[in-house]
């Protein structure tokens, strides 16, 4: 495969290790944990493997030559930058320990452990990948490892290629499944350790003890460059107002992110719209007021950041959702219904709150609605184009302005929606490094024997060589949600907090932001250079750190 200039260079960065890792490491352990909430229930359901230490590696004085293992390796739904070197640091990580260990890939996420389909992953193979975007050295997806013919038969191959641990990197879901899998395959002695390791751009699986998830500094720093990109046009042509819709399914951390890298005039912060009770009226009056304001001053031009999650946090739109999400999961033959037979269906089963809220929608976003759930249930918020809904609804607002006298502007939108240009980018310094790392952690915690574990690497804002190594019960992370219908444990997503210290900036600037036109433009990620301009992490871990 023909390869460009940066890929050649960049397949000999060596990825820099925590020091404690740089040789053998004995673990340390911690006090016992309990879940963040619901303890009783999360302790009945995982009885094998609740309430576990959290683990911290240290350089070992007195190493003994590891044995070898064959490991089992799972990409787990959504691509995100840094990947390929959690599985590169996994099979340094063995092959360290003793060099007749093996690791094997399952193909196209879960579904390749249920399926039977794998590949060894040999050092040619891994060679070919280090430090580059993209999940194809393995491919990924989003089957649900979540029933016991499904873990059997996965056992099943997992005893024949021998392998006794398998590490699953993926988002809260995934690790939930991991977690779900692990207490299973210690409860029959199947012999089988399973790790996790946390991955998403969306930066929702993170809490006191996981910092952040793979994947968020780099494609964050791919959509800000792109936004800092059309704010130069933008302020160059003065002539249009852009709509540009993040990625982020649920939490609005990506947008909050973006905002910070490049102070756009707005960015609608999903939570704060929960919190505050708004409707979508109160959402498209806030950027009217500001779009007559600029006008009003000349500026008909500006930038508007709105989360992919937004339509599910507006309160009329979530309890509709989560009626809806009800109604569907115990309406089998709904699919098999015409278009219009679904709408009567829901117009005529919903709430009567409920059922006003959807016919209110434009057809296409109410559609949308209905449509499959990914295989965890989630509304396919990527498919909404909320971005149009707003810019329309503005208009329309902007008009009633004008028929009032309140605004005499021009008003031209054009939209984005930034997502799928991020999740495969060429790892920035730090993501290559910190999967590496995740990697290469891993395989100390299958080392340490523990299963049910997810690889934790802390102390993100100081340079790599300190950062911290070690283990977190997966327990530990969840509480029970409803899902499908149904309460379920699942490890809890970190939203966006207003008392938190990236959202308490943004707010503070925000104002000055939307008048003031303050952009920043961050431009491309950098990967050789000096440290202030390639080896920065995001600005949200920096300020949550200054915090603490
Ligand atoms: P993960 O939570 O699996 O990391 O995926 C996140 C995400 O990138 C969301 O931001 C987005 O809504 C979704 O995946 C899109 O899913 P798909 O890749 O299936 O289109």
């Amino acid at each position: 495969m023909k390869k460009s200039a940066l890929q050649i260079a960049r397949a000999s960065y060596q990825p820099k290790l925590p020091v404690s890792l740089t040789g053998p490491v004995v673990a340390v352990e911690g006090a016992p944990t309990q879940s963040v909430a619901d303890r009783d229930e999360i302790k009945t359901l995982f009885p094998n493997t609740y309430g576990l230490p959290e683990l911290t590696f240290e350089r070992n004085p007195n190493p003994e030559v590891g044995k070898p293992v064959n490991v089992g390796v799972i990409l787990s739904g959504g691509q995100a930058p840094g990947g390929h070197n959690v599985i590169c640091g996994l099979f340094d990580g063995i092959k360290t320990q003793n060099r007749d260990s093996r690791l094997y890939g399952f193909l196209m996420g879960p579904g390749g452990l249920v399926d039977h389909d794998y590949v060894e992953l040999t050092a040619d193979i891994i060679d070919e990948y280090r430090n580059t975007g993209g999940f194809d050295i393995i491919g990924s997806g989003r089957t649900k490892l979540e029933k016991k013919e499904q873990f059997d038969k996965g056992l099943e191959i997992l005893k024949e290629l021998d392998i006794t641990a398998l590490v699953i990197i993926g988002g809260d879901d995934s690790n939930t499944n991991a977690a779900v899998l692990a207490e299973y395959y210690k409860s029959i002695g199947a012999g089988v350790q399973v790790i996790g390791c946390p991955k998403t751009i969306d930066g929702d699986l993170k809490n006191e003890v996981i910092e952040t998830s793979f994947g968020f500094d780099t494609a964050t720093k791919v959509y800000s460059e792109l936004i800092g990109n059309i704010q130069r046009d933008c302020f160059s042509a003065k002539k249009y107002w852009h709509f540009i819709k993040l990625m982020g399914r649920s939490a609005s951390h990506i947008a909050l992110e973006c905002a910070l890298q490049t102070q756009p005039n707005i960015c609608i912060i999903s939570e704060e719209v929960e919190a505050e009770n708004m409707t979508l009226d109160d959402v498209i009056n806030y950027i009217a007021d500001i779009v007559a304001e600029r006008a009003s001053r000349g500026l008909n031009f500006g930038t508007v950041l709105i989360p992919e999650g937004l339509i599910e946090f507006i309160p009329a739109m979530k309890s509709l959702i989560a009626e809806l999400n009800d109604l569907l999961a115990h309406t089998p033959d709904f699919a098999a219904m015409s278009a219009e037979e679904q709408r009567r269906f829901v117009v005529e089963s919903l709430s009567e709150a409920n059922s006003r809220v959807y016919s209110s929608l434009p057809a296409g976003v109410a559609r949308q609605l209905t449509l499959d759930r990914d295989p965890h249930g989630n509304v396919q918020v990527s498919l909404i184009e909320t971005e149009k809904l707003l810019s329309e609804m503005v208009a329309t607002r902007l008009e009633e302005k004008r028929a009032e006298g309140s605004y005499s502007g021009k008003f031209s939108a054009l939209h984005h929606f930034f997502g799928y240009e991020g999740r495969c980018a060429s790892p920035s310094n730090f993501d290559a490094d910190y999967c590496y790392a995740l990697g290469f952690n891993a395989s100390c915690l299958i080392r340490a024997g523990v299963t049910g574990y997810m690889s934790s690497v802390r102390n993100l804002t100081k340079p790599s060589v300190q950062w911290i190594a070690g283990g977190i019960p997966i327990t530990m992370m969840m509480n029970m949600e409803r899902r499908h219908g149904a309460m379920k444990p699942v490890i809890q997503k970190a939203l966006v907090t207003l008392d938190g210290a990236a959202f308490t900036k943004f707010a503070e600037q925000r104002d000055s932001w939307a008048i003031n036109t303050e952009f920043v433009y961050p431009g491309p990620i950098q990967y050789f250079g000096p440290a202030e301009v390639c080896d920065q992490c995001s600005m949200t871990l920096k300020y949550e750190h200054a915090a603490k």
